[in-house]
């Protein structure tokens, strides 16, 4: 499309949008308007590729005001248009997270549910891309290791296999720094969500931390993995040769929550060990999920009853039952 065709599209969007007052602070284009640049996406919110080139038109001032659709208000807004019982729908509204009553325009969804969805979709896809706090590592003395991935996140996500290896690097740094054979040794990784690492850590480490020494056991030196999938706990168990290894990893977000972290736990991992051979406290997190201080005196709790069985995943639950 031309730059011609495409001002033509912008000037009669603008013009609907002013005769509907739905904005402010713009100038009718009244005269003949100025080039705009080319872009991708609806012209809209033509400002930013405007200043970036320092050329000015009359939308320079554009300013869409809309609501943030994410609040609680708006979140669970009633949005289908008459209704024969409002309050119905309302209380059915409440009863579920699930995304309900959303009414639609025509066969699509109206802009209000798009727009919360691609907020929501944008908490699941920084919490992805993101790496963990630095200042959250330094906080707990944890150093940073690799595992095999080498192209970032991208790669990270198209390749599980190579997360689950320790790279020689990895492996390298952790001979040196790390004791060897403790009972307990706690790990932790991106996986798939630094938010959830961010939203957990502080509550659950010092409760591990303090359960195993007051449990008399010992505390092997913690560390982080970036870009870490559950199977590297094999590649750690050969490395240290922990009794017990405790790794806190950001699960898979679902749109728009992003703080829910497992806790994968396995007795003297080992190459080959698979999901079997695990057991996973999963959904930590606070306010609806399970209390990641309740969770860290669990799985201290676990971590005890599979050194007394020697045993995890599927063999703990037949020495227990
Ligand atoms: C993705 C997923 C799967 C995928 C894993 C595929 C893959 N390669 O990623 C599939 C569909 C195969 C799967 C299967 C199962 N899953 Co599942 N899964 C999840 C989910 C949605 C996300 C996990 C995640 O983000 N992991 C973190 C990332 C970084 O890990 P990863 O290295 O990429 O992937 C590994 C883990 O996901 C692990 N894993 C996945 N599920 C389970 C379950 C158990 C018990 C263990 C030990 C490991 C494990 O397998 C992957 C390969 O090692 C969670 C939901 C949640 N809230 O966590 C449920 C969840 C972890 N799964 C669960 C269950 C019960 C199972 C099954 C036992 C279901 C069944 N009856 O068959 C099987 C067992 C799988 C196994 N590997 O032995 C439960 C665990 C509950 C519990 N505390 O025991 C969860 C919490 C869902 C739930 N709310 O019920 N799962």
């Amino acid at each position: 499309m031309d730059d011609a065709k495409l001002n033509e599209i912008v000037e009669s969007v603008v013009r609907q949008l002013i005769a509907a007052g739905a904005v402010s602070g713009l100038q009718s284009p009244q005269t003949k308007a100025q080039p705009v640049q080319p872009v991708a996406a609806p012209v809209l919110i033509p400002q930013p590729a405007i200043a970036s080139t320092g050329k000015s038109n009359s939308y320079a001032n554009l300013n869409i005001d809309l609501p943030d659709p994410t609040t609680v208000d708006l979140r669970y807004k009633a949005r289908v248009r008459n209704t024969r019982d409002p309050s119905a729908l309302t209380e059915l509204i409440g009863s579920t997270s699930a995304r309900i009553g959303v009414g639609r325009a025509g066969p699509r969804y109206n802009t209000a549910s798009l727009l919360l969805f691609q907020g929501d979709h944008a908490v699941t896809q920084d919490a992805l891309y993101r790496d963990i706090d630095q200042n959250l590592l330094n906080e707990f003395g944890l150093f940073t290791v690799q595992t095999n991935i080498t192209g970032g996140k991208e790669q990270f996500l198209l390749r599980p296999d190579l997360g689950r290896q320790l790279s020689e690097e990895a492996k390298r740094t952790i001979a040196e720094k790390c004791i060897q054979n403790p009972n307990v040794q706690v790990v932790i990784g991106d996986g798939l969500s630094a938010a959830a690492i961010e939203a957990n850590l502080r509550q659950m480490f010092p409760v591990i931390k303090q359960g195993v020494q007051a449990a008399g056991l010992t505390f092997g030196t913690p560390f982080h993995i970036k870009y870490c999938r559950v199977g590297v706990m094999n590649d750690i168990g050969t490395a240290i040769k922990p009794d017990v290894i405790i790794l806190l990893i950001g699960e898979r977000p679902g749109l728009g929550r992003a703080e829910s972290m497992s806790a994968y736990m396995g007795y003297k991992p080992k190459t080959g060990d698979s999901d079997a051979d695990r057991d996973v406290v999963c959904n930590i997190f606070e306010n609806g999920g399970t209390n990641p201080l309740e969770a860290g005196a669990f799985v201290v709790q676990i971590a005890q009853k599979m050194r007394q069985h020697q045993a995890s995943g599927v063999k703990l639950k037949l020495a227990t039952a």
